[in-house]
This record gives structure tokens, C-alpha cells and sequence, in this order.
């Protein structure tokens, strides 16, 4: 119907909130309409709490009152659920108010509640819509979904690198390839994911904290922090940041390096979304087995001596400006001028 995909939009809004802060539970948003009016929204706060559509109605309940809701469109981002798991179904909560027709847009990948809501709702006469703007609604939840259909979570593989390929600029240059915005943006990445994976070599060199500490970001539980070493926990160098901060105990060792034991490990611990932030070792111990879903790559805009530019390694970097982008079919061709 006209409409629906901006009322979709809002919703898909709305379910941003949640992105980062729901796991092992999806990210969803619900806005509730009539007559082309707003009526109210909501979004999934936290595992255990309301659901999306519970929260909407609340916020309408209380604005309008209940009998607001009588003939009103529920926008949900997620198929609603159908039976009782932490909390009462969504299907009975919208029945219950009265709401004549519910647009959704993803399907739920969860057996339990997948094409059940459908029938329920329209045998009792509310009218369903469905796959609206469905694949911005199924990216909400691509980690949820991910250890729904594999039992492992959705794996990001982060990466800061010169335009000529290195991950290190040259000896005495300082440790930061990346530019003060691109690591605020990691922060967000990590806020989103539920654990950080790096390996024991980048532990024991760059000494990381992986932690979130970006004071403009919601508060939020530290995602689990995971060294992956090949040998054993107790020859990590002990006195490291993730063994000594405040965060200690959402750090863990994964002692023979096997990559889909460990992302079944975090699944286990409920995390749907990792961020790999490691060297190359063991980036592509994931990437032979085929366990990274995404890529974040950050270009600094330098030659730092990479073999195939053809700036030699050993010269110091060379610095770039003016840098231009242009998507051309599927390629980037990067402008820049040198700085002399
Ligand atoms: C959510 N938030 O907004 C929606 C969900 O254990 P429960 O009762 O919280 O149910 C979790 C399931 O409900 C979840 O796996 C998903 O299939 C469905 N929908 N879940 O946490 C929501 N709409
Ligand atoms: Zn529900």
C-alpha cells in the first residue's frame, strides 16, 4: 500500500537503536499508524525485555490510550513471534489491541516462529503484509540470522591498511596508520559485535585493550574479548592490558587456534555479531575456511611500501592529499595528489 515503505523506513530506524545492545536476540523496530498519522514506536532494548511491537503499543497505550489502537497498521521489521519464549507472543499482544493489519519485513529465521504469524493473524481476520523492504530489515539481523541457520555467528573482518597494502607504517612513524574519525568509526563497529577475536601474536606485540571507550556511544556491557593462540593461555605475557584492566573477565583464551571452534564457543556465550581484528595469520586461517561474512577496510591515504606499488619499503611513507573516489562499475579509482 502507499506508504509502506516509508512507514517501513521509520521502523528500520527505530530498530537501529538496537543494533549492538540485543544479542542473542534480534534487533527489531515497530512504529504504529492510522489514518496516516504516527501514532507511536518502539524498539527491542535488550534480550528478556518487550519486544518491538510490545514496546510500540506501550508508547501508544500511553500517549492515546488502548483504544487508540483499534484499527491502526503495526510496521514491525521482523515477522512477529507466535508462541511464548522470555516473553508472550507479539501475535496475541496485537490481537488483543484491536491493530487490523500488520506489515512486516523480514522473515523471522527462528523455526520456532518462522511463517506461523501469518496464518494465526489471518485467521482472525487481521489483514498481513509482508516482505517489505525485506532485505534492509534482514540486514538488521544478519548475525541473528546467521547463528539461527549455522549455529555460528556472523563474522566481520576489520583491517586498516596503506593504499599499497601494508598494516604498519615504517619503524619509528608512530603505531596509527588511520585517521582519528576512522577510529571513532571502529568504536561504533565494536559496539555493534558482541566479541573482538585477535590473535596471540598481535596480542603479544601491539598489547590491545579492545575495548569500547568512545564517550559518545550508549552505555553497553564490554563485548567478550578472544586471543587465539596456537600454543597455551599461560605463555601469554600476563601483565597485558585485557588481562589487567576492569574488563578482565570478558577476556578469553582460545587455546589451538581453530577457528570454528571458536566462533562456536561465542555462539554459545550468545554472541551473533564478531569483529576479527587480527594480523594475517590468522585472518587467513578464517578466510581458507570461509568463516568471514564482511569486510571493514580502512585506507589510510599513504604508500607505505607495499611490494606491488612499487614505493620501496625502507624510504619512510609517502603522505597523499586531495584524495578523490569514483565508483566505476564495480571498482574504486582513488585520486590523490603526493604531498612534497
Ligand atoms: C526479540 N525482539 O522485538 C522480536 C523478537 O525469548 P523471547 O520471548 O524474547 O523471544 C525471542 C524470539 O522472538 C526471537 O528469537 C525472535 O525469533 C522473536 N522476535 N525477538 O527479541 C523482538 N520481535
Ligand atoms: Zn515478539
Amino acid at each position: 500500500m502507499e506508504g509502506d515503505e516509508s512507514w517501513m523506513q521509520l521502523a528500520i530506524e527505530e530498530a537501529r537503536c538496537g543494533v549492538g545492545l540485543t544479542s542473542p536476540n534480534p534487533a527489531v523496530g515497530a512504529v504504529i499508524v492510522k489514518d496516516g498519522l504516527l501514532l507511536g514506536k518502539g524498539w527491542h532494548h535488550k534480550a528478556g525485555l518487550p519486544h518491538a511491537e510490545r514496546e510500540a503499543i506501550a508508547a501508544v497505550t500511553a500517549t492515546y490510550g488502548v483504544q487508540a489502537l483499534r484499527g491502526s497498521t503495526i510496521y514491525v521489521t521482523l515477522e512477529p513471534c507466535s508462541s511464548h519464549g522470555k516473553t508472550p507472543p507479539c501475535t496475541q499482544g496485537i490481537l488483543d489491541t484491536g491493530i487490523s493489519r500488520v506489515v512486516y519485513g523480514a522473515e523471522d529465521p527462528n523455526p520456532q516462529h518462522r511463517g506461523v504469524a501469518k496464518s494465526i493473524l489471518e485467521a482472525a481476520g487481521v489483514d498481513v503484509c509482508s516482505e517489505v523492504l525485506a532485505s534492509a530489515c534482514e540486514d538488521l539481523i544478519r548475525g541473528f540470522a546467521k547463528v539461527q541457520r549455522t549455529g555460528l555467528p556472523w563474522v566481520i573482518l576489520k583491517s586498516a591498511l596503506s593504499l599499497d597494502g601494508r598494516v604498519t607504517r615504517p619503524p619509528g612513524e608512530g603505531q596509527w596508520l588511520t585517521s582519528p574519525e576512522s577510529r571513532e568509526r571502529v568504536q561504533r563497529i565494536r559496539f555493534e559485535c558482541d566479541a573482538i577475536i585477535t590473535g596471540g601474536r598481535t596480542f603479544r606485540v601491539d598489547n590491545p585493550s579492545l575495548t569500547l571507550r568512545s564517550p559518545s556511544l550508549p552505555p553497553k556491557d564490554q563485548p567478550w574479548r578472544m586471543v587465539m593462540t596456537r600454543g597455551k593461555a599461560s605463555d601469554l605475557p600476563s601483565k597485558h592490558k585485557m588481562f589487567t584492566d576492569t574488563f578482565q573477565s570478558r577476556t578469553l583464551v582460545h587455546e589451538g587456534g581453530n577457528p570454528q571452534d571458536a566462533l562456536r564457543q561465542l555462539a554459545d556465550l550468545g554472541c551473533q555479531t564478531v569483529l576479527l581484528e587480527a594480523g594475517g595469520r590468522l585472518v587467513s586461517s578464517f578466510l581458507r575456511e570461509f568463516l568471514v561474512d564482511e569486510l571493514f577496510v580502512f585506507y589510510a591515504p599513504m604508500l607505505t611500501g607495499g611490494p606491488d606499488l612499487g614505493f620501496e619499503a625502507g624510504l619512510g611513507s609517502l603522505e597523499l592529499s586531495d584524495q578523490r573516489f569514483e565508483r566505476i562499475g564495480d571498482d574504486v579509482l582513488l585520486r590523490a595528489k603526493v604531498v612534497s
